[in-house]
């Protein structure tokens, strides 16, 4: 009000005020038409387009190489619904509506059963949140609870837990939280769906290529029946020996392991289920993490050790993830520490896989319009007897590969750089870049004073020159490199990395460090790594 006043008697007073608002709405008004008239054609001209054969360029899209509306973008192909999988997301209500919008918007739709768990109870859009740390006992707890406590209180008193740039709060304490959530999920998750054949379980920046799960489950049916015969499998980590599943990876748990931690008959036990989350909550409390704790519950408890079923479950998103003969020909089931831009990028990648490979319109044997229409749920653990016996080897997964070829190959630097007399080196570079050469190949002064018998280790140290001469020179299955004052790495796996600051002059930059590639010998490599590729789908 105090503002609306001036301004409006103001207004009276001037009608030359008045004129000026009258021309710029009838401006605008004109702009307004001749936007929508510009649009309109261009939308339709693209709109009558045929439909996207096999042979249309599969990069075209939303990554950015054609014009904007120049596919349906409302119409996602989805492969067939996964009723008969529960999918469970873990959060935090500081990042949730950073990272849990993008993954509704893609490939959650796929996914039917999905629970999103978070450390208050709130929604998104229309998908209901749970509170995972409402059954969780405080005595066990201890102190930890604080914050949680403290942003019930927040969201009672309505503060805001993200500013309205989207900026997160403090995601230490979030983080200090989310130890204890992971048991309490499995008791929520299982008591909404006490029947259904498999629980996935992934974190809020992960991503799924939705589209391998039926085949990868179809077979895993085949293998190990979902109501006897235990699963826990994922991306498997140790911390002192104790294995278990690495949370961002997500990890499957079926039916008959569930069953192992909470026995039939106790589904709803209360007491029971009481003791168990005491249990976890307790050793949680003096733990890291909550995967940990909840690897420590399935092997003691449950008997059912966590199976390593890397790279199907794995921890990187597509520009960390080191391509090698390791992992080329695999099917990826799991993305993770992936941003929000990147699942966007990732959900269009397997659009455009799914319309090149028709796989999109793959459905299991036994499958019915019934199953189509969602009125008959398919039912992995009662599959019709067709599906049992069915043979998936010709379904074309989408691989590494794939989104090396879709991702990486059109960006890979090309042009050789020249060394300081101007000769061209065997290397392409960047700088400010983080290639992500592995750990284990990395020479430091530590490293040298280990094992510094050779000059050529000692002198990779020195310089960004003497670190590409050992890539170049000294090691013949080294084909990327990077140097930072003092430390050169050296990998024999692809890496594209990313640039480590927006911002910053060239040598900034360049303190950051320098990566390097030899593209003869990417090529090399990614040639014989790709030979190995079943049924090549280029
Ligand atoms: C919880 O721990 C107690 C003490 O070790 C044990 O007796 C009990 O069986 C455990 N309960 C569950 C459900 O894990
Ligand atoms: C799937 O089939 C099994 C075995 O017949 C049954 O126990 C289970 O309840 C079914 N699952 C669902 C979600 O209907
Ligand atoms: C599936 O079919 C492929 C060839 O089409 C064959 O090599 C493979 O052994 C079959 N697998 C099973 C489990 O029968
Ligand atoms: C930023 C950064 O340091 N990235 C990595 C690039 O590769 C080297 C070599 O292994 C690593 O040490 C770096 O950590």
């Amino acid at each position: 009000m105090m503002l609306a006043s001036p301004s409006s008697s103001s207004l009276r007073r001037s009608p030359l005020l008045i004129c000026i608002l009258v021309v710029l709405v009838i401006q605008s008004y004109f702009l307004f038409q001749y936007n929508s008239q510009a649009a309109t054609p261009s939308y339709y001209r693209h709109d009558d387009y045929p439909a996207r054969g096999p042979n249309a360029d599969p990069r075209a899209g939303a990554s950015g190489t054609q014009p904007v509306l120049s596919q349906k973008t409302n119409i996602p192909i989805r492969p067939a619904m996964l009723h008969d999988v529960v999918l469970a997301i873990k959060t935090g209500a500081t990042v949730i509506h950073a990272r849990v919008p993008l993954q509704l918007l893609t490939f959650v739709p796929n996914f039917p059963n999905t629970l999103i768990f978070s450390d208050m109870k709130t929604k998104i859009g229309n998908f209901e949140v749970a509170d995972a740390l409402a059954r969780v006992s405080s005595e066990e707890a201890g102190s930890s609870l604080k914050y949680w406590r403290s942003l019930q209180e927040l969201q009672s008193q309505n503060t805001a837990l993200s500013d309205s740039d989207g900026k997160m709060g403090d995601l230490k304490e979030g983080w200090a939280l989310d130890k204890f959530k992971n048991i309490p999920i499995l008791i929520d998750t299982y008591q909404k769906y006490p029947h259904a054949s498999y629980y996935l379980f992934i974190d809020g920046d992960t991503s799924l290529i939705s589209s391998n799960w039926w085949p990868y489950l179809i077979d895993l049916s085949q293998k190990h029946d979902p109501l006897h015969s235990p699963v826990y499998w994922g991306s498997m980590a140790l911390l002192n020996n104790a294995p278990f599943g690495h949370g961002g990876s997500g990890y499957l748990i079926n039916q008959a392991a569930i069953r192992k931690l909470i026995p039939e008959g106790k589904t709803y036990d209360e007491s029971y289920l009481k003791d168990l989350e005491r249990n976890y909550t307790k050793m949680a409390s003096s733990s890291c993490c909550g995967d940990l704790v909840l690897g420590r519950a399935m092997t003691e408890r449950a008997g059912v050790s966590v199976k390593h079923k890397w790279p199907y479950y794995q921890g990187e998103t597509w520009w960390s993830i080191p391509y090698h003969e390791s992992n080329f020909c695999r099917e990826i089931g799991t993305m993770h520490h992936v941003v929000p831009e990147d699942m966007q990028e990732i959900w269009d990648f397997e659009q455009a896989m799914l319309r090149k490979t028709g796989m999109d319109k793959w459905r299991p044997a036994g499958w019915t319009d019934a199953h189509e229409t969602g009125s008959l749920e398919w039912n992995f653990s009662d599959m019709p007897r067709e599906a049992k016996r069915m043979n998936t080897s010709k379904y074309k997964y989408i691989l590494f590969r794939d989104m090396y070829d879709w991702f990486i190959a059109p960006k890979m630097p090309k042009e050789l750089s020249k060394d300081e007399s101007g000769q061209l080196t065997e290397s392409t570079i960047r700088v400010g870049w983080d290639n992500r050469s592995w750990k284990e190949t990395e020479l430091n002064k530590d490293k040298i004073k280990a094992d510094g018998t050779e000059q050529w280790k000692k002198d990779a140290i020195t310089s960004e020159k003497n670190c590409r001469i050992a890539c170049e020179k000294h090691k013949s299955d080294c084909i990327q490199w990077y140097y930072r004052d003092g430390i050169c790495g050296l990998g024999n796996k692809v890496n594209y990395g990313r640039r480590l600051r927006n911002e910053g002059t060239y040598d900034e930059w360049k303190k950051l460090g320098v990566s390097g590639w030899i593209p003869s010998r990417v090529e090399k490599k990614l040639a014989e790594w790709r030979s190995k590729c079943p049924g090549q789908v280029v």
